[in-house]
Formats: structure tokens, sequence, C-alpha cells
């Protein structure tokens, strides 16, 4: 089943994966090279072996959608899942006069005193992005990050170029083209990202009044982040295939650096223990059309009865 091949995935690292240091500090075990596929038809590809909060994947495809780089309208949304890369911009700049919040990620999880300031950081952070425009508009955004690039990628000539849109032109107009391509890779602007893109290029195929969408991600966190991205570029086949009137196919998703942290290795045992449970279908609003008009509400969530969520600490 498609669940199984993630599980697979955890086994093969933990069992063939080699142990390395990475930028966070944090240590993981990783392969290079690997590769799943999701039937899109054997229902949704949203994991059951612990829960995963799919009203935050939506918020935050959505937010990409539209192009939007800022935090304020996850944070609206209650998502708080990018708020550590925008905080690390706010404790490192000038303007910043609170306790020292250096290395916060690892300090957090191993002093229990600091921990206490840096959630006290966190709140007071999290309320001025959503009250205070000024703040927001400059601490609240991560850089040309992935909205940018699929709505507004740069030229050099100083035109844009919305690649989401055009893509989708040519899914309608050009079903058998080889080109259906959407990167978020954008060399020289890479040193204005919070985070380079993970997800870093997609490409769709027609076949058979099917969509399929092949993602290469060049840095997969398996257990935080992975479930989030085939969660969520499942939901992006979905919505491209109901704009453009097809069916959809498969998600193949490639993966790079493909890597357990090793404050994770408990939680990933803990969930190889579980049993699949059946998987849970989605059903889009059929009143809309665009997929620049889908709203939150516009995507239901079927019959999800995962095991219970496991928690993990994320390397910042
Ligand atoms: N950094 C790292 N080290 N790993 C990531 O997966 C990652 N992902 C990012 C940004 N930076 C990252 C964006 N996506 C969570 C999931 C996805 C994500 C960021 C965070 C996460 O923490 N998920 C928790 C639940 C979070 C919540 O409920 O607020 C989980 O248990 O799935
Ligand atoms: P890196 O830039 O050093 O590769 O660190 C990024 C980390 O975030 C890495 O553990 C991969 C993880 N990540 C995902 O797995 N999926 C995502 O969607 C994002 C944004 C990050």
């Amino acid at each position: 089943t498609n669940e199984q091949q993630y599980l697979d995935l955890c086994r093969t690292v933990l069992n063939a994966g080699s142990d390395r240091g990475d930028r966070t500090g944090t240590g993981t075990r990783s392969i290079f090279g690997h590769q799943m596929k999701f039937d899109l038809n054997e229902g949704f590809p949203l994991l059951t072996t612990k829960r995963v909060p799919f009203k935050l994947i939506v918020s935050e495809l959505l937010w990409f959608l539209k192009g939007d780089t800022n935090i304020r309208y996850l944070l609206l949304h209650n998502n708080n899942i990018w708020n550590e890369w925008a905080f690390k911009n706010w404790v490192e700049s000038e303007e910043y006069e609170g306790p020292d919040m250096k290395d916060f990620g690892l300090r957090a999880q191993q002093d229990e005193a600091f921990n206490a300031e840096y959630q006290k950081q966190m709140e007071i952070f999290k309320k001025k992005i959503i009250e205070d425009d000024v703040f927001a508009e400059k601490y609240g955004h991560l850089g040309d990050v992935y909205g940018k690039q699929w709505r507004d990628w740069e030229d050099s000539r100083g035109q844009t170029i919305d690649q989401i849109s055009d893509v989708i032109e040519n899914i309608k107009n050009k079903p058998e083209s080889r080109r259906l391509i959407v990167s978020a890779w954008n060399p020289p602007e890479i040193e204005t990202m919070a985070l380079p893109p993970c997800h870093t290029l997609f490409q769709f195929y027609v076949d058979d009044g099917k969509l399929s969408c092949q993602l290469y991600q060049r840095s997969a966190d398996i257990f935080l982040g992975v479930p989030f991205n085939i969660a969520s570029y499942a939901l992006l086949t979905h919505l491209i295939a109901h704009e453009c009137g097809l069916e959809v196919g498969t998600f193949v998703h490639t993966l790079g650096d493909a890597h357990i942290y090793h404050n994770h290795f408990d939680q990933v045992n803990e969930q190889l223990q579980r049993d699949i449970k059946s998987a849970p279908t989605i059903t889009l609003n059929r009143e809309k059309d665009s997929v620049f008009d889908f709203d939150v509400n516009d995507v239901a969530l079927n019959d999800y009865q995962p095991h219970p969520s496991i928690k993990a600490p994320i390397a910042v």
C-alpha cells in the first residue's frame, strides 16, 4: 500500500543509513536517493500510523499558491509551522533587545529555564506579527521562498513569471508536454531565503485522463517534514486535476538526502510498531474552479481515523 512505502523508508534509513552531522547540530542518519510512488486512487496519502494535522497542510499549500511569503497568513490560520525561521531573523536583527536567543532550537531542548524564556519571546513575536503591520512586513517575511518563486519568479530583465498559472495552462492545452515543470530553486535568490527550498522542483504528467506529479525533494526530514510533503503534493495534484477536468494518477516522491534526526529515533520506532489503517479521502468544493480561489474550507477530509499523534522536536 501507499503508507507501507513510508514505513519501509523509515526502516531502510534506520538499518542502512550512515550517521552524519548536519547544519543544525542535531545529527542524522541518512541515505541518498530514494523514490516512493503513491497511487492517489488508493485514497488520500495522509499517514494513519500517526495523526498528521491536515488543516496545517491545507493552509500552507494555499499560502504558497497565493504567492505569499509572510508568516502572518499562517498565524491567522493557527498555523505555526514556519515560526522558527522568521523568529530567527528577528532575534538576529539589530532591533531585537530581548534575552540572547542564539541557537534557540538546540538550547530549548536542553535547558528548561531557557525554554521557558524562548516560549515567552516566541509568544511576543507572534503577537507583534499579527498586530503590527510594519513589524509583520519586516519580520514575518521569510525571503523569496516558495510562494514568490511559484507565482512571481523575477527574471534578469525584471519581468515576472507565474509558473503555476503557466503550468496549469499547459496541462490544459498541451497535456502531452514533457515540460510541465515548476522550480522553486532560483540560485541568485537562495541567499534571501530563511531556508533554501527543500521541495525543489516538480513535474506533471497527463496520461489516460489522469494527472500525475513527481517532486524532487533535495532534503527530507523523514519524521516531521515528509508526511507533510507527501500530503501537500497529493493535495496540489488533486487541486490542479480538479481545475483541469482530469482525474488523479500517481504522486512520485523522489528524495535526495533522506534523513531521520537522532532525536526522532524513539518516535519512529514507536510509529513502526503500529498497524496501518484505511486511508482517508478528500472532497473539493465543486463550486470552485480555479486553484487560486480555494479557501481552507473548500477542502474536506473524510474517514480519517489515525493512531494518535507523536510529538518530536524540530531541528532549526
Ligand atoms: N526544518 C526541519 N528540520 N524539518 C522540517 O520538516 C521542516 N519543515 C518546515 C520548515 N523547516 C523544517 C516546514 N514544514 C512541522 C511540519 C512541517 C513543517 C514544519 C514543521 C511540524 O512541526 N509538524 C508537527 C506538528 C506541528 C504542529 O502541530 O504545529 C508534527 O508533529 O507533524
Ligand atoms: P537543510 O536546508 O540544511 O537541508 O535543512 C532543512 C531541513 O528541513 C531538513 O531536515 C529537511 C527539512 N524539510 C523537509 O523535510 N521538508 C520541508 O518541506 C522543509 C521546508 C524542510
